[in-house]
């Protein structure tokens, strides 16, 4: 309750300083609206200035969603804010309790808040048009859930592009037992990425104009930002698009949106804002890190520090030391780290695209920093990406014939009587050019699994980075069963059109898919594209296949598929109703990479049935 008293206690006091600096003169408010964006001196509030609400008190808790000119890295831009702010508020709730969140629609437009990782009846899940309808404008709507997990997660609006406008916060639940991590202080560190353009803009750039937002491969469209950008002359900036365009595909397309609109935000705030994470020598910090990007992929470090991880997606794995590690959008990592002396760490985290970066401190004292690494070379897609690797030689991309490639069609859905293998699983899979249709135009002849594999642009560095390999279950979590019955689901789209989807088709072509309640399932994951798609499956947890077995494979809400690669996840349908099942790009999402998952009593048809 405090936090929610201090929250509108300054917001009184600003609403007061406005009235005292232009109430008096209709010019000083005509100057105020139309003041230029960049004039900062005028009492806006800052963005990351967020409070803690704990959600499972007897009085629950309200969230209120605006409209609100916010100061985002010292820029005025249009925001909704929760409870005045960009991120929300954390949200805390206790395991074994019953949440109570109310949320009030202050929007001119429907909204709804989904709980990112959280197993609830899916009338609670949050997404219109498959869980429930929506908030209206105007409206509240009540969440109440019984809260049957801990760990740190997430919260973010399921409608339209409300995401990219700052309509997300941390969620972190105490565990009902002893947590088994040990630590002294802890930080929420939320990553976002943040726009000064509408994202319906932002969206319709990228579907209009290919290669928008990449200045390597300039666009006409772009051509005088890429010169601001990267202080070249026109000609050069034109010599270079040449050079691209002689290329038929794009090996910088690592990122669609980048740094060229995007301000990448640490807790709202931007990288020279430092935001500052205080601890004494020898405190061990618990870091609570969600990546709450729209499309941005973050590789974390702190330089001269080494991070032991200890929990993915809200489960507690078996600690690992490392030194950087890629975080999808959507995921959630916790690491722990020891400050060593009385001196300032940069907490670093840089694009996958290094086209930007956001950054805070971990110091003992207000005020201090440390220096900010150089940000490295933009990483280039590798034939491996491309899924040209075969027995360790370069497999060409035309096409097999037509006999060879259906006799290696995947089994669509393979039902097994005792049980599908669940360790050393098959390592690659080989396919041609498919049926997926216009929306599958790459070439990936072989999918490989790549669990070791950091992601492109790591590893060379000369210190460790995670690899999904090295993810292993603290516990073995209930419910671990063999699979009985599994199916391929390609991971399909064409990057020069932005169309995504599965199997080839978008969502608005799409049946949904079925899980039979109570069955233990396996989907094989291929990804077709040059991508990393993080793909989020709600209301029920994926057990990742990480080389381990049953009883270390790691539980994950969001799991990251790379470019050619071949991933498997085991799930347990024991949540009745229907369900998102998506690529957590928020623009890919709305490009059509997104299913319907309905939980049913049957596989034969049958409605969804929400009470089975
Ligand atoms: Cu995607």
């Amino acid at each position: 309750m405090t936090d929610q008293c201090r929250f509108i206690g300054s917001r009184l006091i600003t609403r007061r300083r406005f009235l005292v600096t232009t109430g008096s003169s209709a010019l000083a408010g005509y100057l105020l609206l139309n003041r230029p964006a960049w004039a900062a001196d005028v009492d806006v509030a800052r963005a990351g200035n967020f409070g803690q609400l704990d959600a499972t008190a007897e009085e629950g808790i309200d969230l209120y969603l605006e409209n609100q000119d916010l100061l985002v890295g010292g820029r005025i831009g249009r925001a909704i804010t929760i409870n005045g702010s960009i991120p929300g508020p954390v949200i805390r709730m206790t395991e074994g309790r019953d949440a109570l969140i109310r949320v009030h629609n202050r929007l001119h437009e429907a909204t709804s808040i989904h709980w990112h990782g959280i197993l609830l009846p899916f009338d609670m899940d949050g997404v219109p048009g498959i869980s429930f309808a929506g908030i209206p404008a105007g409206e509240t709507f009540t969440y109440r859930f019984p809260v049957r997990q801990n760990g740190t997660y997430w919260y973010h609006s399921h409608s339209g592009f409300q995401e990219q406008r700052g309509h997300y916060g941390q969620l972190i639940i105490e565990p009902a037992q002893t947590d088994p991590v040990d630590y002294d202080v802890e930080y929420t560190v939320v990553l976002s990425d943040w726009t000064f353009e509408d994202p319906h803009s932002v969206f319709r750039n990228l579907k209009t104009i290919e290669g928008y937002y990449n200045f390597q491969r300039p666009t006409l469209a772009n051509i005088d930002d890429q010169m601001r950008a990267t202080g070249m002359s026109l000609g050069e900036v034109i010599d270079k698009r040449l050079a691209w365009q002689g290329m038929r595909m794009d090996p910088t397309d690592i990122a669609d949106v980048t740094g060229a609109t995007y301000t990448f935000l640490m807790n709202g705030k931007a990288a020279d804002e430092n935001p500052i994470f205080l601890a004494q020598p020898g405190q061990k910090v618990r870091l609570r890190i969600v990546n709450a990007s729209a499309q941005t992929f973050y590789d974390v470090r702190i330089p001269g520090l080494p991070m032991t991880m200890v929990q993915a997606d809200g489960q507690n794995i078996k600690p690992v030391e490392t030194d950087e590690f890629r975080i999808a959008v959507a995921e959630t990592y916790d690491v722990v780290v020891t400050l060593p002396d009385d001196q300032a760490y940069t907490l670093f985290a840089e694009t996958m695209d290094r086209s930007g970066y956001a950054r805070g401190t971990l110091a003992p004292r207000d005020g201090m920093a440390a220096a900010i690494p150089e940000r490295r070379r933009r990483p280039m897609l590798t034939m491996a990406d491309m899924g040209m690797m075969m027995n360790g030689g370069m497999q060409g991309m035309e096409g097999m014939s037509r006999g060879e490639h259906e006799s290696m069609q995947m089994p669509k859905d393979r039902q097994a009587e005792g049980g599908l293998p669940t360790e050393n699983l098959i390592s690659r899979v080989k396919h041609g050019p498919d049926g997926h249709g216009p929306a599958s135009i790459t070439m990936a002849q072989t999918a490989y699994r790549r669990l070791d594999y950091p992601g492109a642009g790591l590893g060379d560095d000369g210190w460790r980075v995670l690899t999904y390999s090295q993810l292993r279950a603290r516990e073995r979590p209930p419910l671990r069963r063999p699979p009985t019955r599994e199916f391929y689901l390609h991971l399909t789209g064409n990057m020069h059109q932005f169309i995504w989807g599965f199997d080839g088709k978008k969502w608005s072509e799409s049946d949904m898919i079925r899980f039979q309640y109570g069955e233990r399932l396996r989907i094989n994951m291929i990804n077709d594209t040059m991508m990393s798609h993080p793909i989020h499956l709600h209301g029920m947890w994926m057990d990742l296949y990480a080389g381990g077995n049953l009883d270390t494979n790691p539980r994950k809400h969001t799991v990251n598929v790379q470019p050619a690669e071949l991933l498997t996840v085991d799930i347990t349908a024991d949540a009745p109703g229907q369900w998102a099942f998506h690529c957590h790009l928020l623009y890919h999402m709305e490009a059509g990479m997104f299913r319907t998952v309905a939980v049913v009593r049957s596989l034969q048809g049958g409605s969804i049935d929400a009470d089975a």
